[in-house]
């Protein structure tokens, strides 16, 4: 008797998570947090750092970025060689269900290449991260100094 209850308690509970994953299915979307861009001296490349969070049930795959103000954006990673710390692109960046990647100073990040403009402490910056389904996201780069957050 004890151990029915058991059991259709935890009948409850996974019919109450089931709910909750569909509803996260639904949001289904890419949480993007504090996205900033240290300034850099004019005409140099320049770096995006942010949080990205994976609300849904399928792993996002980020394949590709853009934005107007740049030439070219890639995904960097930072790697140990030889005792120097070197960057090296990404052919894609994963975001399993339910986990949170930092882009951040000496890890991951987005490099903005080659600039069409001087940008300026303040100026924003429109990115768009694209992932392996073609799905667009859309963010907003803050340009801040380089020694604070
Ligand atoms: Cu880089």
């Amino acid at each position: 008797m004890k151990r029915r209850l058991a059991r259709l308690s935890s009948a409850v509970v996974m019919a109450t998570l089931l709910a909750m994953a569909s509803q996260s299915a639904i949001a289904g979307k890419l949480q993007i947090d504090d996205p900033w861009t240290p300034e850099a001296p004019p005409g140099r490349m320049m770096a995006g750092f942010m949080t990205l969070t994976n609300h849904g049930d399928v792993s996002i795959e980020l394949v590709d970025a853009q934005s107007p103000l740049f030439e070219r954006v890639e995904i960097h990673t930072m790697i140990m060689d030889d005792g120097v710390m070197r960057m090296r692109r990404l052919e894609q960046l994963t975001i399993e269900p339910g986990q949170s990647v930092a882009l951040e100073p000496g890890g991951k990040h987005l490099m903005l290449m080659r600039p069409r403009e001087s940008l300026a402490e303040g100026d924003e910056i429109p990115i768009t991260l694209i992932d392996s389904n073609e799905d667009r996201h859309e963010l907003i780069s803050t340009v801040r100094p380089r020694a604070t957050r």
